[in-house]
Parts: C-alpha cells; structure tokens; sequence
C-alpha cells in the first residue's frame, strides 16, 4: 500500500542519517518522537484525504504529493551545491522592496532581511512567533524553487547534531563547496558577547575561534547589506547602523565565529528533549527562547543556535535572515513545533493550547492578544495577507511538508 511504502521510506531516511553519529540516550528518544510525528501526521493526512474527498472533491495536501524537508548532511551532495547555488541566484535577483522603505535592499534575499529588521518587534517574543516564521522560510523555499530553479528538498539544521559532532566537523560547517560555508577567519578578539534585551537577564556568551569573513565554501563573497540593528560585539557592547537606520546600506561581508560552546550548552538533544516536552504553548514558546527560567538567563533553542553562528548578522536579532543559515536554523525551529504539535493535534494545531501571546515583544508595549484570526503580512516578501489559522498545520493552508 502507498502509505506504507511513504512511511517507511521516511523512516529508513531518519536511520540512514544517523547511523554514523555518536548517540546519546537523549538523541534517540528525539528519534523516536520524530519517527511518531510522521506516523501522525501520515495517518491524519490520510483519514482526511477521505473526508475532504467525500465533501470537496479533490484535497489540496495528499500523501502522494507531501513534500519532505530534511537534515543537511542527508541530501545529496549535488542537491547541497544546488541549494546554496540557489540562495546565491536569489541574492543577484533585483529587490521589490523601494528604496523609500530600505535604501539597503539589493536584491530579492535583501527583501527578506528588510522585512525581518523592520517588524523585529512584533514578531519574536510574541503570539505569531512560531506561524510567521513558519509563513517566512515558506516564501523562501518558494522563491528558491520558483526564481532559482531549486528542486531538491528543504535542508534544516539539527543542532543535536553539531552539538555532538563538533560543529566544523559537520557537513553543515565543513566549509567544503557541499556546506553552508564555515567559520570566519580568525581575527583577534576579547571579552565575552552580553545578550541585552529588554525586561530579560543579560546573559553573557563565550567567544569561538574565528570572528573574521566566511572563509570558503558557496558563501565566501556574500554581502550582508544593511544593520548592524542590535549587534553585539565582543567586550560587551551592543552597535547599531552607522547612519542611525539599520535598513540603509551597509555592505560588507558575512562574518562568522561558529561557538561549539554555545551549541552544547543551550541546543543539545536534552534541550530540544525538554523543550518538546512542555505542556503548554506558553511553556514551549517561552522555554524556546529563553524566557521560561528568567533566573537562569537561558536562551533556549531559539537564541542558542543564532548565537553560536556569532559574527555578524549572527549575534543581531533583526538582521539575522543575511547569513543564510537563518533559513535552515529556522526550519528546525519549525520542525520542532511540528513535533510538539503532532503530540497533541487536536489540542495544539487549531485548538485551546496552539496559540498565547500578543502583538508586541513580551507584550511591551501592551497590545491585543493575537488568536487565530490575526494577519500576518512580510511587507515586500509577500503581497498576501494570511491568518495566523493558515500557518498553524503544515499539511493545510499553503502548506503541504512534513520533515524526516
Ligand atoms: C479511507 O477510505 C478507504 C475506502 O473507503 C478505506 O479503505 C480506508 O480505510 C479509509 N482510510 C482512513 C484512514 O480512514
Ligand atoms: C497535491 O495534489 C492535489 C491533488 O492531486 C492538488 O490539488 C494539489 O495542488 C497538490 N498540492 C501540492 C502542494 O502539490
Ligand atoms: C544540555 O542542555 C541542557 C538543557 O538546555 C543544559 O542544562 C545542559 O547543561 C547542556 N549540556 C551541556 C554539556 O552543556
Ligand atoms: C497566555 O496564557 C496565559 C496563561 O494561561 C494567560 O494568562 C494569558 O492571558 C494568555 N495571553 C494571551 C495574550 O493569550
Ligand atoms: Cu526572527
């Protein structure tokens, strides 16, 4: 039978992936979490297939046509090379954006780090965090695809991974032409990165190895056109634009200072473990980016793996869509959330515990609580507005992946 023969293809995938890592106890628990996630999701999509035919005709989401995202090193090497060949086409396509909204915007890849910088403030520590950007790597995977000539899978990244294997010494990181580009050149630097947001503890960072511009790898010339909006920099501080507007422009190069320290400590399997395992979305959301134990000065799975891509646009918030790891950090940010909501679907897709929170970081300044009906617009990315109910299942709405 078809479903099946779907399954278990998704399923060998995930043991293929992993058969050479070092494994903790922990990782394999996520394994099989992830293994009932797609159990779930098949067997939901299949038992709708059914009601959707007999009241509508034909679905819009079916097993046949689920696409599947999947972990880096697991693609094909030329599917990699495709990828970031890809993501490097995007960068040289003009931008929508008008310089009267980010004189910055060079290109198409432009208009999604204009978007993020400008609605920074009402999109992290907020009701629509998980839906916009869940609604935001989709746009790009369809610019990819539709401008770019992308056709492989979605790539994601498995921080439980880097975490064990040492982060250059992942296909991720390796800085050969099938990474994503490695660490920075290594500059001289001192003093520890302090993580400044409002109401938050500070929470103070180790330094990496590197620093400097990508190296090698498919990202070696990549410019990053506009910020600093709230980078901050080795010795404690935190800079902004020169000219005072983090959408004008700036070019310079993509700087990384990949911290193996930061991966274990706030994005291994135990983290993402007890995360995926709150019971709330006022806990998982919270506990995702930090704010759950506000002693503790945690920065979740969320902030930990921007963090340890360090440089810049990595340790700035807002700018951070210009390293184009911010697409495949998020889709494990994404996958996470399926995760969570496939443990529960009748409750956490469209029901009483999907969505908590407003429209302002930690509601400052205080604004309504966002639902199900809220919009949500990508300003230059999108001409579409959507409701926050169509981003909630990613085999609804415009959505139809799940990942492996
Ligand atoms: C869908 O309908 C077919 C044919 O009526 C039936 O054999 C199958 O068990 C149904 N599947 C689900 C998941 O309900
Ligand atoms: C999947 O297939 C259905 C029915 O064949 C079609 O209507 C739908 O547009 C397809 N969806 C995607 C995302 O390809
Ligand atoms: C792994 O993550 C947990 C939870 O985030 C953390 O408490 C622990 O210290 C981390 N382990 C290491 C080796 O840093
Ligand atoms: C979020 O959940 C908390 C705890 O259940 C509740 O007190 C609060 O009103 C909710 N806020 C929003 C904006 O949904
Ligand atoms: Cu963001």
């Amino acid at each position: 039978m078809k479903i099946t023969s779907i399954a278990l293809g998704a399923l060998l995938a995930v043991q293929a992936s992993c058969a050479a890592l070092p494994r903790n106890d922990d990782y394999t628990e996520l394994e099989n979490l992830l293994r009932q996630a797609q159990e779930t999701a098949e067997a939901e999509l299949a038992a709708s297939a059914n009601t959707t035919q007999k009241r509508t005709g034909a679905p819009k989401c079916t097993l046949q046509n689920l696409s599947i995202r999947r972990e880096w090193s697991t693609l094909s090497k030329a599917d990699r090379k495709a990828y970031t060949a890809a993501c490097n086409c995007l960068a040289s396509k003009p931008p929508k954006t008008p310089a009267s909204f980010a004189t910055g915007a060079k290109s198409r890849w432009d208009d999604y780090t204009a978007t993020h910088i400008a609605q920074t403030p009402f999109i992290h520590f907020t009701g629509n965090f998980l839906s916009w950007h869940r609604w935001f790597i989709y746009n790009m995977e369809q610019d990819l695809r539709n401008v770019c000539g992308y056709e492989g899978p979605m790539p994601y990244w498995d921080w439980a991974q880097t975490a064990m294997t040492g982060l250059q010494k992942h296909a991720l990181f390796d800085g050969s032409d099938t990474s994503m580009s490695g660490d920075g050149e290594h500059v001289e630097q001192s003093g520890d990165i302090l993580l400044i947001q409002p109401t938050l503890p500070v929470v103070t960072l180790p330094l990496g190895n590197g620093g400097g511009c990508i190296k090698s790898g498919p990202f070696k010339n990549w410019k990053v056109n506009m910020g600093p909006q709230q980078l901050s920099i080795p010795g404690g501080a935190v800079v902004g634009a020169p000219s005072g507007n983090p959408l004008d422009y700036n070019p310079r190069c993509l700087k990384r200072d990949l911290t193996d320290a930061i991966n274990r400590r706030y994005a291994n399997a135990t983290s993402v473990l007890q995360t995926i395992f709150e019971k709330t979305i006022v806990n998982f959301q919270a506990r995702m980016q930090g704010n759950l134990d506000l002693v503790n000065g945690e920065i979740g799975i969320h902030g930990g793996p921007h963090l340890t891509l360090g440089g810049d646009p990595g340790r700035d918030v807002g700018v951070s869509p210009s390293d184009p790891m911010f697409f495949l950090h998020h889709g494990g940010i994404d996958r996470a959330w399926w995760i969570w909501q496939m443990m529960d679907t009748k409750n956490r897709v469209y029901g009483n515990n999907a969505i908590n929170g407003t429209g302002t970081f930690l509601n400052l300044p205080p604004s309504p609580p966002q639902t199900l009906d809220s919009t949500i617009e990508l300003a230059h990315v999108s001409d579409k507005v959507v409701k926050i109910r169509d981003l909630m299942s990613t085999t609804a709405g415009p959505f139809c992946y799940i990942y492996v």
